[in-house]
């Protein structure tokens, strides 16, 4: 017997079995003939997830206009602008006598302000300050810093050409000072009696004719013989031993 003719009897025996069993078919009926009933509604269920985004809206209208911002930054300077025309030449004018005068009084006065300024100005220059010294009208005072007693001070203004420094009238006293202040050092003036006590000569031996003497001074006190210049620019007699700044006049 071959496999296909087997499965035939099988499967007949199974249906004629199946026919034959009363329960089997009563069971089919009874699940065929259930009674559904109607329920109550339910209550509605959550909201459902965003849908996709819908199709792009027609353009708006324009809005109000907003306010006015701060200013911008400077730009660029632009290019030169093309010269312009000549102007034209004004004719010259004319015065009449009354402007004439005026004007002559004018410069009167200017001429005379400008003689006096001319006189001042002059009378500046007269003391002209140079390296280590200083120059008043045609003298020049000179000092290296040295210090030194009349002798070796007298002797050194000589070996340079000069004497030593004394002031013939106050200008010369002033530019004197001047050096006295800047060194900060009493000086040795070539002013002394040693020649005859009391009365005080030049280097050249001639009597002076300007003064300057502090207060109480010449004393002689204890036998002073030379002339310092103080630091007030006032003289004082003093011993010739002593050493001061030397300062030579040319
Ligand atoms: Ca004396
Ligand atoms: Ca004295």
């Amino acid at each position: 017997m071959d496999l296909q003719a087997f499965a035939i009897i099988v499967l007949s025996w199974v249906v004629l079995v199946r026919a034959a069993d009363p329960d089997q078919c009563v069971c089919e009926d009874k699940m065929n003939t259930c009674v559904v009933r109607d329920g109550s509604p339910g209550v509605n269920g959550l909201p459902g997830r965003d849908g996709f985004p819908g199709p792009k809206g027609e353009r708006g209208e324009q809005g109000l206009r907003g306010i006015q911002g701060p200013p911008g930054k400077v730009g660029p300077p632009g290019q030169k602008g093309d010269q312009g025309p000549t102007g034209q030449t004004g004719s010259p004018g004319k015065c009449d006598d009354s402007e004439l005068r005026v004007l002559k009084t004018q410069m009167q006065d200017l001429h005379t302000q400008l003689h006096a300024l001319r006189e001042e100005v002059t009378k500046h220059v007269k003391v002209l300050r140079l390296p280590n010294g200083i120059r008043v009208g045609e003298k020049v005072f000179h000092t290296s810093g040295l210090r030194g007693a009349y002798e070796t001070a007298e002797a050194k203004c000589v070996q340079a050409g000069g004497v030593l420094a004394s002031p013939r009238n106050a200008d010369e006293n002033r530019a004197l000072l001047e050096i006295r202040k800047s060194h900060n050092e009493n000086i040795i003036l070539g002013i002394n009696d040693i020649q005859t006590e009391g009365t005080f000569r030049y280097p050249g031996g001639e009597t002076i004719g300007f003064t300057n003497w502090s207060k109480n001074e010449p004393n002689d006190a204890g036998g002073e013989d030379c002339v310092e210049m103080l630091e007030n620019g006032l003289w004082n007699d003093f011993p010739c031993n002593g050493e001061k700044l030397i300062v030579c006049e040319y």
